[in-house]
């Protein structure tokens, strides 16, 4: 093409020349041609110096092939920013999630703690929230094996209140200066790169076998609390003890709780595998897919409060973040409830960017002198340097307090808040331009907690049982609990691959429970079995089974908020498929169409029904419950399909309630399930019986299905 053929750039759209408001949007193709994209309202393209840009497919050569010129100025303004695009992923925690609501104050808490959150019931804060994996990198998956980070900022009106937890109410360690270890040892080994986002392999099980304190964390996270169904369907924890601090300096101790209204629930750990290959982004869809149909999930915060007369006599030290204390000793008073209601308009300027640090608390809320507390409060402040580049980061609207703020503090990259006037100190006497001043009265006072000892680094005797609370972890859960923790532990240890590893984990698990160190070793063939690890104190016998703690001794009273899969091919019942609509209607339960081809399917009445999946996009594991409702005439073709195959063979390996009407019998028998049907598996014969079966759902899973396999010969 010579230069006479080049096409011409100096068009521009129908509406150009005009005012800002009516110029258009357009698009050169490489040909030149021009497409209007949008309509005459859109803005004007600019770089970010604001210029107009005429041209955004071709960057300013010197003929018509090239070379790129170095003074195109509009290519280096999109390439410069497009290059540092991104911060710095947070080192633990690196994938997460976000979503906006409120907090509402229950009652006036004065008599507790003059935090001015606390004091006017029915009052709403904004919050934001943000859950998150902790072990794998930014681009992970989200049904790993992993504690959920469950991070809560509270944009009071006496300033931010960050109460930064867990999913799980204990740590793995009792010290900050272990928490580098733990998380390189839980990463990727440094070598290789690999494996991503899962603890199982050699130098987390190495670590964690060489610290008995971490134990008690072990049970909780080989049980079903780290694969959670869903970030609406888990406990947070503010894990350390915190104090309170009423208006006469009186100070209380204080464990925070959050307690879903939606229940508890898990899934299994075939179903985590195989979600992660289906849907990496199950836990973020879900609570996004929830909060935009209006479905907003609810936390209650509950306080444990206690004294300093409790602490003294209590089994455990208090300050040790390896215990928890159990419901029945300190019951949980709930205080406020917290509702997401809404998600993010921009996953990075929200979810990346916010900057949580535990040491943002309000007058009226004080920290203890948990050892890990202590380090966390050194931490945060220096992370959120590192990733948002500066020590601005609080001028970023999410992470920007909702109340008045007034400082000295000035200048530093990105300064976006800048004082006019003279005054950039205090004290000064510039009267009243002089800038803000200090409030005796309003302004945040620290507990007055007797401090006195010897500089040393030890740690506590009274941190030294490692073992008990393991022990009570474990007995409190459902024998089918117990079965996951055994399963889950065999599996991770199966993919260490140093022996010693394995013994020195069984011998701890032998100060835990005999019963679980016997299963676990006869899955990596120990025999004989090691000898129990030694320990500082023998394990406590006689601490009671708490129900708290397990799961599905605390499921949902409904079944709201789950997901039925109806698994549908042409022709099928349209007088079943409405019934179960309207079914799940009024459960507050979501629907989704699962048939061989996507688009729609012609039902039974010749009515078109929406498609949500295809088949092999939409296995089972997607749903809580499912439903098969094959036409007459398509049933052997669906019955052929091997992902319809896997569809119900999974769905009855994971225990899930199923309905089926008789033309699915094909599917049943391709399945190999014909014979095994039981009272999990419900046939739809009539229009109620639709609701019959999503009342049945609510108890999640037909648990009995699994005792019933693993019985078999
Ligand atoms: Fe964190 N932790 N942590 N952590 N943590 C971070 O801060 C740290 C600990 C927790 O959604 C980092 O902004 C130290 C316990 C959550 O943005 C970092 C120690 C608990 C989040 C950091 C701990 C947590 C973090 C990484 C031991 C449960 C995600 C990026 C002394 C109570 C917050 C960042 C979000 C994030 C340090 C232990 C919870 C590096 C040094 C215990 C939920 O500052």
């Amino acid at each position: 093409m010579t230069d006479q053929e080049k096409p011409d750039l100096t068009e521009t759209g129908s509406n150009s020349g005009g005012s800002d408001d009516v110029e258009a949007h357009t698009e050169r193709g490489h040909g030149g041609e021009l497409h209007q994209l949008a309509g005459d309202r859109a803005a004007v393209l600019t770089t970010q110096q604001g210029g107009p840009v005429a041209d955004d497919q071709n960057s300013l050569k010197a003929g018509l092939r090239g070379p790129t010129l170095m003074e195109d100025h509009i290519l280096r303004d999109k390439i410069f920013h497009f290059d540092h695009e991104r911060i710095p992923e947070r080192v633990v925690h690196a994938r997460g999630f976000g979503a906006h609501g409120f907090f509402e104050t229950y009652e006036s808490l004065a008599d507790l703690s003059c935090a001015d959150i606390f004091q006017r019931p029915g009052e709403r804060t904004p919050a934001f929230v943000r859950f998150s994996t902790v072990a794998g990198n930014k681009g992970s998956f989200d049904l790993a094996r992993d504690v959920r980070g469950f991070a809560v900022k509270l944009y009071t009106r006496e300033g931010n209140w960050d109460i930064v937890g867990n999913n799980i109410p204990v740590f793995f360690i009792q010290d900050a200066i272990k928490f580098p270890d733990l998380i390189h040892a839980a990463k990727q080994e440094p070598d290789r790169g690999f494996p991503q986002a899962q603890t199982a392999h050699d130098n987390f099980w190495d670590f964690i076998s060489l610290t008995p304190e971490s134990m008690h964390m072990v049970m909780w996270i080989m049980s079903d609390r780290a694969i959670p169904r869903s970030f609406r369907f888990m406990e947070g924890f503010g894990v350390h003890s915190f104090r309170l601090v009423n208006s006469d300096g009186k100070a209380v101790f204080v464990k925070f709780h959050w307690k879903p209204k939606q229940g508890l629930q898990s899934v299994l750990w075939d179903e985590a595998l195989k979600i992660n290959g289906a849907d990496p982004d199950f836990h973020r869809r879900d609570l996004w897919d929830a909060i935009s149909q209006g479905d907003y999930p609810e936390w209650e915060l509950g306080l444990q409060v206690f004294d300093d007369e409790f602490a003294e006599r209590f089994e455990f030290d208090v300050l040790d973040a390896t215990k928890i204390i159990p419901e029945e000793q300190v019951p949980i008073r709930p205080v406020g409830r917290l509702v997401l209601d809404h998600v993010v308009d921009n996953f990075f300027a929200e979810t990346e960017q916010v900057a949580f640090c535990t040491q943002n608390i309000v007058k009226g809320v004080d920290h203890s002198e948990d050892p890990l507390l202590q380090g966390r409060n050194f931490s945060y402040l220096d992370t959120q340097l590192k990733r948002l580049g500066g020590p601005n980061f609080t001028h970023i609207p999410i992470n920007a307090p909702k109340c008045p703020v007034h400082h000295f503090q000035q200048d530093g990259h990105m300064a976006m808040h800048n004082p006019k006037g003279r005054a950039n100190y205090e004290p000064n006497s510039w009267g009243d331009e002089g800038g803000p001043r200090e409030c005796p009265m309003r302004g945040f006072t620290s507990y007055s907690a007797p401090v006195t000892g010897t500089k040393q680094r030890v740690r506590s005797e009274t941190f030294a049982d490692h073992y008990s609370q393991a022990r009570q972890f474990y007995i409190s859960q459902t024998s089918v609990e117990q079965q996951h923790m055994a399963n889950a532990l065999g599996f991770e240890l199966s993919k260490v691959n140093t022996g010693r590893i394995r013994e020195r984990m069984v011998a701890h698990l032998r100060n835990i429970d005999e019963t679980l160190a016997t299963r676990v070793a006869g899955m990596l063939s120990l025999d004989p079995l090691p000898e129990p690890a030694g320990a500082a104190l023998p394990t406590r016998q006689d601490l009671p089974p708490s129900d708290k703690l397990s799961i599905m001794k605390n499921g949902p009273d409904s079944f709201k908020g789950r997901k039925i899969g109806v698994l549908m091919s042409a022709g099928a019942d349209m007088g079943t498929f409405s019934a179960l609509q309207t079914a799940c209607k009024a459960e507050g339960t979501m629907l989704e169409v699962i048939a061989p081809a996507a688009g729609e399917i012609r039902t039974s009445d010749g009515s078109r029904v929406q498609v949500n999946q295809k088949v092999e996009g939409g296995p089972s594991v997607l749903y809580d419950a499912v439903v098969l409702l094959a036409g007459q005439d398509s049933a052997p073709e669906l019955a052929s399909n091997p992902a319809a195959q896997n569809f119900v063979k999974d769905a009855y390996d994971h225990q899930k309630f199923i309905a089926y009407i008789d033309a699915a019998t094909p599917l049943l028998d391709s399945a190999g399930i014909t014979m095994a049907l039981d009272q999990g598996c419900m046939n739809l014969a009539s229009g109620d019986s639709a609701g019959e079966f999503i009342k049945t759902c609510r108890q999640l899973r037909y648990w009995q299905r699994g005792q019933a396999m693993s019985d078999k010969p």
